[in-house]
């Protein structure tokens, strides 16, 4: 197995057999969700859930079929996926039903004592080779693992709730472990839609060090506020207050347990607070319904909640318990803050990060407190991840909860990485990927775009400001590639198009969805494929007016895709290979007029049968024509950002985002 820790799991090649068989122990809370999001993301799998309580067992196999039947009622998943789910599934009271199995997972009650003898009897039913994590969320792995014979294959993986849909997973990288395991299993949990958060071997982690200390703040504040006002104060941070959260969970003796833990191995400061052993469920307000909460009490409430999310974040940082980015991304998606305590930080006004710390730590003597400067702790990049893989950096676009979707920070990183880097003689190009095998990009975030609507100076201004990455694209002396490991759609494929070759997996798509939203694509697409691929004019007349996809094996016919890969290894491996084909080769002028076909705006409907906007389609007919005559390629790319402009003024346009964001169908059949 290899053993090279890539910021993108996927990039070390998968080395080790996919699982055949899996057990998973433990029937309670979490387990058959961890059941079910295997069975889900390798169906074929044979999967064996051991509990001591047969009625447990009954109960997890029963949800599993209510959660297939609810997926095929939604239409998320096919018939026959539901059945593959539910066949090979098996529960036993009986140890020895896992025999056989490469892969087994604890996740039983957090006793230490009890998981040594679990962990026994399993070693001495599977063989050598055999995977074993724990779903611990607290006790370190080195612990749990001690009196194993092969600790080296097992580490703790621990999933969050719901587990079959929430993506983060923190993978353990302890010292005992081989770390060709831990490479594997990031490789193994990212391919199969997963988050995999590396983490340190420190009691409770990364993340729940985060929350349990953020639920254990909010229980010592009652002394001075209500759990409902400390909700509602709470709510300016997540989207859940920590006591709506805890009764949810029933989560009071977790956080005795692990606040216990944390109080006995690093100091009196973090001792849980004495009323989670006398609640059961706190009395506090709805997420969404905040209480009047008197402004003394609430700046109170606030820095100490604000304290403790700060104190911990610099304290991850400092002992390399996980990375910045990593703590962002997974505070968002494991446990609902609005916002990475990163990102919190940098948006306070001057001043104020530092003064809540030195609050919280009078406050909280104990208490960790900043070891460097604070800036020191801002990840350079929060939504790339960053490799090199012999002479070419591999840029991953990393933002999981949108399909990898651009944004005006993730463009700027982007750039900037580039302009870092290009200078360097080492480094020969750069090849651009998507998260997960998914996505590429699904184009531009539109939750950003009603900002944009009803200014078309702005709006244009604005499509100027988003293509510098893409203008300095164009003037590179250095290949960059894109390699299309899914979906392409809107400003993704208008990026990947500005690449100077592509590289695509054979299941991947192009597509420009920006007529179904009554916007155009006004960032290079009415421009750059008929200068690039004029013999592919009319297919790019569909995706642009009809919002036809374009498959991968499609676009490698016309020349679009310059290669096509069987799976994510041949496609990094083969974008790499491109960078070095490419280096020192110049790049096609794209200056001059374009004579392409007259183009008729048609009867307005996508290739879906949905009914578009006729003013759009108009639009986008013209600007092609328009940046067709123009005579140098960056007037043609004016004639692109004009036509955003106008578009951005329409009334299709308010109605095809508002109805994307709004979950619905638009109706362009009021809005012309
Ligand atoms: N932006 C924001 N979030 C997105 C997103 C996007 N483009 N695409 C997907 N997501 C989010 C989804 O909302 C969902 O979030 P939750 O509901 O989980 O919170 C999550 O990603 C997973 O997506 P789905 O649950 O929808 O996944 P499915 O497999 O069911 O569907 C899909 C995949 C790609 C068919 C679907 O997500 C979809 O239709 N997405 C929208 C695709 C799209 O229309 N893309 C934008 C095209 S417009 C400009 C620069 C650039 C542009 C414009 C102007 N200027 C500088 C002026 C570019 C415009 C575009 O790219």
């Amino acid at each position: 197995m290899t053993s090279t820790l890539f910021a993108n799991p996927l990039l070390a090649p998968a080395s080790r057999p996919q699982p055949r068989h899996i057990g998973v122990i433990g029937a309670g809370a979490i387990g058959p969700d961890i059941a079910y999001y295997l069975k889900t993301a390798r169906p074929g799998l044979k999967l064996t859930l051991i509990d001591i309580r047969q009625p447990a067992i009954d109960a997890a196999l029963a949800r599993l079929r209510d959660y297939t039947d609810k997926a095929v009622a939604r239409g998320k998943l096919k018939l026959d996926a539901a059945t593959a789910v539910m066949a090979d599934l098996a529960g036993s009271t009986d140890y020895d039903a896992l025999k056989g199995c490469d892969w087994v997972l604890e996740a039983a009650t957090e006793d230490l004592t009890l998981k040594h003898r679990i962990f026994a009897d399993v070693e001495a039913r599977v063989a050598e080779t055999a995977i074993l994590t724990s779903n611990t969320s607290s006790l370190p792995a080195a612990r749990v693992f001690s009196a194993l014979k092969h600790p080296e294959r097992a580490t703790v993986t621990h999933f969050f709730a719901p587990a079959w849909r929430n993506p983060a997973v923190e993978v353990i990288n302890w010292p005992g472990a081989d770390p060709a395991l831990v490479v594997w299993l990031r490789h193994f949990f990212c391919a199969t839609g997963k988050l995999p958060l590396l983490t340190a071997d420190a009691p409770c982690f990364m993340l729940d060090r985060v929350f349990d200390n953020w639920c254990n703040e909010a229980a010592l504040l009652l002394a001075q506020a209500t759990a409902a006002e400390i909700d509602s104060v709470a709510g300016k941070f997540v989207h859940a207050g920590p006591f709506f959260v805890l009764n949810l969970a029933h989560g009071n003796p977790i956080i005795v347990e692990t606040n216990t833990l944390q109080a006995d191995e690093e100091g009196e400061h973090y001792r849980p607070a004495q009323i989670f052993r006398s609640v059961e469920r706190w009395v506090t307000s709805a997420p969404g319904k905040p209480i009047a909460v008197a402004d003394g009490k609430r700046a109170d409430i606030r820095d100490r909640l604000l304290g403790v999310l700060l104190s911990q974040t610099v304290d991850i940082l400092d002992r390399g318990i996980g990375s910045a980015a990593d703590l962002d991304l997974g505070c968002r998606i494991a446990l609902g803050f609005k916002q990475g305590p990163l990102d919190l930080m940098r948006g306070l006004v001057e001043g104020e990060a530092a003064r809540v710390l030195e609050r919280f730590a009078r406050e909280r003597p104990g208490m960790p407190v900043a070891k460097r400067a604070l800036a020191a702790y801002q990840p350079s990049e929060r939504h790339l991840l960053v490799d090199r893989i012999d002479d070419v950096l591999v840029i991953t676009l990393r933002r999981p909860e949108a399909l990898n979707a651009l944004h005006d920070e993730m463009t700027d990183e982007i750039l900037a990485v580039i302009r870092r880097h290009e200078g360097d003689p080492a480094i020969a190009g750069f090849v651009i990927v998507g998260y997960g095998t998914k996505a590429f990009c699904a184009g531009a975030d539109i939750g950003r775009f009603p900002s944009m609507l009803g200014d078309a100076q702005a709006a244009a201004q604005y499509a100027r400001d988003c293509s510098r990455l893409l203008v300095h694209l164009d003037a590179m002396r250095k290949p960059v590639v894109a390699a299309l490991n899914g979906m392409a759609l809107g400003g993704g494929f208008e990026l990947a198009m500005r690449c100077h070759a592509l590289v695509a997996d054979r299941r991947a798509f192009m597509q420009l969805p920006e007529v179904t939203l009554g916007i155009l694509p006004g960032i290079g697409a009415m421009v750059i494929p008929y200068r690039r691929w004029p013999d592919a004019a009319a297919v790019f007349h569909g995706m642009l007016t009809r919002a036809e996809r374009l498959p991968a094996k499609r676009a490698h016919d016309l020349g679009v895709i310059d290669e096509l890969a069987d799976d994510f290894d041949a496609l990094i491996r083969q974008a790499v290979a491109r960078v070095h084909k490419l280096a020192g080769q110049p790049r096609a002028n794209a200056d001059g007029v374009r004579s392409i076909a007259p183009l008729e705006v048609g009867d307005a409907k996508a290739a879906d049968g949905r009914q578009l906007s006729a003013t759009i389609v108009g639009l986008i007919v013209q600007a092609v024509q328009g940046a067709a005559a123009a005579p140098t390629l960056a007037q043609a790319l004016e004639v692109g950002y004009r036509a955003f402009g106008a578009a951005a003024c329409t009334a299709a346009a308010g109605e095809g985002i508002a109805s994307f964001l709004g979950r619905r169908s638009p109706d362009f059949g009021a809005t012309g």
